[in-house]
């Protein structure tokens, strides 16, 4: 089963420039990061960026559900019909299967988004790993919803694309692979509305719990161009204090 997206590079604290792109940010230490937002906040765009730049790996629950709905495989046969709806995947699947990805990373600098999604896996998830900071991206609701509605995917990799902000270079087709791209069942209207009702729901108590521990930065904004570079200058600050 392939769990990794294409965005994810190997990483171990030193990352050699020349490996990279684009320039990486050298650090020392393992940082482990939890990206929390909306549905359709920017997690999966802010993400990449800091794949890019600092080397981390990008470690997506909802990629990886995905990817196995795709795949046919047990997972994401369980998950599929959870996922159409709007509704969580059952908790047991969902850590199950992070948890093992996380174990199976070991000693890496990595970035979890879609997980935790509740107090019941940040429960989990403090047992498993020392969190060193939470992103919180912070994006009025009205701006969600336009930007999903253009939103394509090419579910293989996660990457994601939207029209007006980055367009494929060929429409319909991915960048690297030249695969179709598609746009996310959950992606509709009366899907988005419920799960943008169970976020505000569920990740409250989240946000509060990591609130308590002093791990969360707030990024409030309407576009990623403005979010952006408050989260680069935040993360370069932080993985050379930990
Ligand atoms: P996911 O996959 O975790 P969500 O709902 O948390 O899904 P989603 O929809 O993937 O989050 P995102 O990653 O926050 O959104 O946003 P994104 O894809 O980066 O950006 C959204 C769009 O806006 C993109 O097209 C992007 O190009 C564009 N964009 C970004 N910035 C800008 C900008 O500045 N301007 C413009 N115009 N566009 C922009 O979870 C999916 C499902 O999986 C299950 C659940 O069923 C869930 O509903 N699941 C779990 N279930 C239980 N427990 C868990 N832990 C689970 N994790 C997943
Ligand atoms: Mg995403």
């Amino acid at each position: 089963m392939r769990r990794s997206c294409d965005r994810n590079r190997p990483h171990n604290g030193h990352f050699a420039q020349s490996q990279q792109k684009s320039p990486i940010i050298m650090y020392t230490k393992i940082f482990r990061a939890v990206i929390i937002g909306a549905p359709g906040s920017g997690k999966g765009t802010i993400s990449e960026r800091i794949v890019k730049t600092f080397g981390f790996l990008h470690i997506s629950s909802g990629d990886i559900l995905r990817q196995n709905i795709i795949q046919n495989s047990d997972l994401g046969k369980k998950a599929k019909k959870y996922i159409d709806a709007g509704q969580l995947v059952p908790d047991d699947i969902v850590t199950q299967t992070m948890v093992g990805r996380i174990t199976e990373v070991g000693n890496k600098s990595y970035i979890l988004d879609g997980f935790p999604r509740n107090g019941a896996q940040a429960e989990i998830l403090s047992a498993r790993a020392q969190i060193d900071a939470v992103i919180n991206l912070d994006i009025p609701h009205d701006v969600i919803i336009s930007r999903v509605k253009n939103r394509w995917t090419h579910i293989p990799s996660g990457r994601v694309y939207n029209i007006g902000f980055n367009d494929p270079k060929v429409p319909g087709k991915d960048n690297k692979t030249g695969e179709p791209l598609t746009q996310r069942e959950d992606d509709k209207p009366h899907v988005v509305a419920k799960r943008l009702q169970l976020y505000d729901e569920l990740m409250g108590p989240v946000l509060a719990w990591y609130g308590e521990r002093g791990l969360v930065t707030t990024f409030k904004g309407r576009e990623t161009k403005e979010i952006w570079p408050r989260v680069e200058r935040f993360l370069k600050d932080k993985v050379n204090m930990v």
